[in-house]
């Protein structure tokens, strides 16, 4: 299995995040991307290559054109205000009862219009990273477009959380919704797209919500008790064409492998039923007992099943890496997610 990378990728190095009401160390650095790095070249796990460059277009399939020239634009636009912290962070929002229609022309109104979150800042070089991060993705479709069977598309910054228009909880361009609609493009009929990450995916959610050609689950902390808070619960099952075609699978904090694994099953169960043609994997590894930030209790060892679960579908898989912040830890939880599924 190829494994994709750009050390473009790195170009975001955030120092900072808003989280839990405090200013923190940033959990989302560029040592996540080198430690996995470290790990896939110490087993010789296959090549890595370099992604290759794609116009927008397959980005604008998924993303608003506004949001994508704002991201590109912003670090301009924040140091022609006279800004000039080197991250910037959105602090207010328009919320339920107020007007989302007009974009406002200041910076931090514009922020707020385009986030979620303020655990999410953005530096000079974000958007480079960015960009590189879905072309990772867009590689790793391309690709498997082209008959691979499986590729490992390194991404990071995340995607997962990052809806149509507006960026968070550490992702800006949605990269495994960008593969998805990429597959969708050239040949695949049907995709699923399974995200096994801690948190769970509401931007890809949110964008395949009302489309029955893209089967969307997710198994995370219950959104109740957990990031991002206010969708991920249990009844969220798609709309119009796309009813049923969303599965969430909501667990609660402390929940080893014995229970994540029954959600697994079932997962595998619906997706055998879909019959897709191609399985996108949003593959975080932040349910690992020592992530902290996160409340699951998965061993290093399990991370491996996960793989032979997944390998055990049959289906051309497109690995789309997402969280994970135990940082010593993540290379080997990574790698062993994508051996368990090489040696099925
Ligand atoms: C991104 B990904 C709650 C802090 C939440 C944001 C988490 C973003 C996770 N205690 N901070 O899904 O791994
Ligand atoms: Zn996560």
């Amino acid at each position: 299995m190829k494994t994709i990378f750009s050390p473009d990728q790195m170009l975001h190095a955030p120092q900072f995040e808003v989280s839990d009401g405090k200013l923190e160390p940033a959990k989302e650095i560029p040592s996540r991307a080198q430690m996995v790095l470290d790990r896939l070249k110490a087993v010789q796990f296959g090549e890595i290559i370099e992604p290759r460059s794609f116009s927008l277009d397959p980005i604008l399939k998924i993303h608003a054109s506004d949001y994508i020239e704002f991201l590109s634009d912003f670090w301009r636009l924040w140091t022609e205000e006279g800004r000039t912290e080197q991250e910037a962070f959105p602090f207010v929002w328009p919320v339920r009862q107020l007007r989302t229609d007009i974009v406002p022309d200041q910076i931090d109104g514009k922020l707020g219009h385009y986030s979620f979150d303020a655990g999410t800042p953005m530096g000079p070089h974000t958007w480079t990273a960015v960009r590189r991060s879905a072309e990772t993705a867009l590689t790793g479709a391309a690709m498997m477009a082209e008959g691979a069977r499986s590729a490992f598309a390194l991404c990071r910054p995340p995607g997962h959380h990052a809806h149509k228009s507006f960026f968070g909880g550490y992702c800006f361009i949605n990269n495994a919704a960008v593969a998805a609609q990429y597959l969708r493009d050239h040949g695949a009929k049907r995709v699923s797209v399974f995200d096994v990450d801690y948190h769970h995916g509401n931007g890809t959610q949110a964008i395949f919500y009302d489309r029955a050609d893209v089967q969307f689950l997710s198994i995370h902390a219950d959104p109740k008790v957990e990031f991002p808070y206010y969708l991920g619960h249990a009844d969220e099952k798609g709309v119009g064409e796309g009813e049923e075609f969303n599965l969430n699978y909501p667990l609660p904090h402390g929940t080893p492998w014995e229970v994540w694994s029954r959600a697994l099953e079932e997962g595998c169960a619906s997706i055998e039923a879909y019959k897709p043609d191609v399985l996108v994997v949003s593959l975080g590894m932040d349910t690992f007992e020592k992530d902290p930030i996160s409340q699951f209790k998965l061993k290093s060892e399990e991370f491996n099943l996960i793989g032979e679960r997944l390998a055990k579908l049959g289906l051309p898989t497109l690995f789309i890496m997402e969280g994970g912040y135990a940082v010593e830890d993540l290379g080997v939880n990574c790698v062993n997610t994508l051996t368990g599924f090489r040696q099925r």
